[in-house]
């Protein structure tokens, strides 16, 4: 064996056929020149979609290596196909990395995406036709989440809950009141538009009140949590679904947290009911990004995380766009453009012009249909990995306020936003190299 665990001190000489962006380069050069120019592409302007993050070249090795060839359907030691000695260290790695960090008494580290992981739970818990009580997405809710045109939508009977429209804020009062008068099997909290903290112990005692099974879906927010700048959802729900690649700063995929109760449902769910074999190469790299996830470095990026977002939706607001629930305590603002009577399409189309990446997004009530939107979504997971601080925000909030007002102003927005991102580039210049 050319490299056994605990033989990594000097690995000249080992060989490892991992990332050859070269080869690459000379068999494809058309693919080459693509992953070369959305480098360049992320790298020349700010990304500020809230779900989105620069994971780390740990991370990218992880995902670039041998690990993807290997099938290992089932999980640790109950493979069904062998050769799986060594993924089966890394999948347990990842799993203890995972319970550690998170305080959980279970990890799958398998699901595909967090779409998956959602699937799975529904399937652990849930039969076609049963009940789930669910935020809906035009409140700040996820497809997954009852929509129509998902499965939770078309297999499950679902009753929605929403915002109050005087204070956009998640009104548990009618969450109660819809739990006890649809008794649902499942109730899942957590959204992709919501800037506020989610009461989890309220849904505990919802949940407990009605009979149901609590989910929480962190995507968005559990990099926060990782990072201990945020309450954890672990400790009251029965099941926490997220994806590694958003604040938690990992490779694209899905993990699930559950108690010892429920870990055989999830991990049935998970294999063989709804995935075949898991893509190794990704669960090594989620064990990485837990890894990475453990020091103080990251439990300081993540506080930051939330000050930027925070100082951002305060530039935005003093520029007349108004931030939905009048602020934000996690990573993302959501921002109301009704008051400089530009819609979220005509925003994010004009932002593009000026190298700044974010999303239209629906607000609570809107007016507009899905399409255009009445606002957009900031976040900043990807500028906080960049370096960039408070001060930063104030002058990236003044540059989205002169590209969505003026779209006149595109060109000279855009050079300022050169001249930023230069100064805090994503991914050092050499990291990448041909
Ligand atoms: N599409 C993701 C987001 O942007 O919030 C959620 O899955």
């Amino acid at each position: 064996m050319a490299n056994p665990a605990g033989e990594l001190d000097d690995i000249s000489g080992v060989p490892f056929w991992g990332p050859d962006f070269g080869q690459l380069v000379a068999e494809d050069p058309e693919i080459a020149g693509i992953v070369l120019s959305e480098l360049d592409r992320a790298r020349g302007g700010l990304q500020l979609i809230a779900s989105e993050n620069f994971t780390s070249p740990a991370v990218l090795a992880a995902l670039g290596s041998t690990l993807s060839n290997k099938y290992a359907e089932g999980y640790p030691g109950k493979r069904y196909y062998g050769g799986c000695s060594e993924v089966d260290r890394a999948e347990n790695i990842g799993i203890a990395r995972a319970k550690e960090l998170f305080g959980a008494e279970h990890a799958n580290l398998q699901p595909h995406s967090g779409a998956s992981a959602n699937l799975a739970a529904y399937a652990a818990f849930v039969k076609p036709g049963e009940t789930v009580l669910a935020m809906s997405l035009p409140h700040g809710g996820h497809l997954t989440h009852g929509s129509k045109v998902n499965f939770s939508g078309r297999w499950f009977d679902i009753v929605s809950y929403g915002v109050r429209e005087d204070n956009e804020l998640i009104d548990y009062d009618e969450v109660r009141s819809l739990a006890l008068e649809h008794r649902p099997r499942l109730i899942i909290c957590g959204a992709t538009a919501y800037p506020r903290l989610i009461d989890f112990e309220a849904f505990r005692s919802i949940a407990d009140e009605s009979g149901a099974i609590l989910m929480v879906d962190a995507a968005h927010f559990i990099g926060l949590v990782a990072g201990k700048a945020i309450p954890s959802p672990v400790p009251y729900a029965d099941v926490v679904t997220f994806t590694t690649h958003k604040v938690l700063r990992g490779p694209r995929g899905g993990m699930i947290l559950t108690t010892a109760e429920h870990a055989a449902a999830i991990d049935k769910a998970v294999f063989p009911m709804m995935q075949g074999g898991p893509l190794m190469h990704a669960v090594a790299a989620k064990a990485v990004a837990l890894k990475e996830a453990m020091s103080p470095d990251y439990q300081a990026y993540a506080a930051q995380v939330i000050r930027n977002a925070q100082a951002l939706s305060a530039a935005l607001a003093s520029q007349g766009m108004r931030p939905v629930s009048g602020g934000t305590d996690t990573h993302l603002a959501l921002i109301d453009l009704r008051g400089v009577d530009v819609t979220g399409a005509e925003a994010e189309a004009r932002c593009d012009a000026a190298r700044i990446t974010l999303n239209k997004n629906a607000i609570p009530y809107d007016p507009q249909p899905p399409a255009v939107g009445s606002g957009i979504r900031v976040g900043t997971p990807s500028v906080t990995t960049q370096g960039m601080g408070e001060a930063e925000m104030a002058v990236v909030g003044a540059l989205i306020g002169r590209a969505v007002t003026d779209p006149a102003s595109a060109p000279a927005v855009a050079s300022e936003v050169t001249e930023l991102v230069e100064r805090f580039p994503a991914y050092d210049r050499g990291s990448v190299t041909v």
